[in-house]
């Protein structure tokens, strides 16, 4: 079963990130987002090192089961902060299924490629 998942994303951020790309000019130092992760929630992001704008699912943690099917998240995470003290169960596949692995509460994960799930996560729940 799916359940539908309201995310948002943080367009302010998207807006300075795609206004350094114009410039042609990469930015002294990447750009680390976590300071706009909403408190309480696990922040997403599409690029390691938290570059990207942070995107939240809503509600949180009511909605406890969450399979990201066709939605933009789904296989792109590369960045997380744990924003939360809840841990969280992964998969690779939709509605719990595939390989997993738990991402601890308060927990900052640079690059999932560290630990091989760059760009796989296909659900997700708390525990
Ligand atoms: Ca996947």
């Amino acid at each position: 079963m799916s359940l539908k998942v309201k995310i948002s994303s943080a367009t302010v951020a998207l807006g300075l990130l795609v206004a350094a790309a114009l410039a042609g000019a990469a930015p002294a130092n990447a750009a680390d987002n976590r300071n706009q992760c909403e408190q309480g929630k696990p922040c997403f992001f599409i690029t390691a090192d938290f570059a990207s704008a942070p995107w939240a699912i809503s509600p949180w943690p009511t909605q406890p089961d969450i399979s990201l099917d066709a939605h933009p998240l789904n296989n792109q995470v590369s960045s997380i902060n744990m924003r939360t003290g809840r841990s969280m169960t992964i998969w690779d596949s939709w509605n719990g299924t595939g390989p997993s692995a738990t991402v601890a509460g308060w927990n900052a994960l640079g690059n999932l490629a560290y630990v091989g799930w760059n760009d796989r996560i296909s659900s997700l729940k708390t525990i």
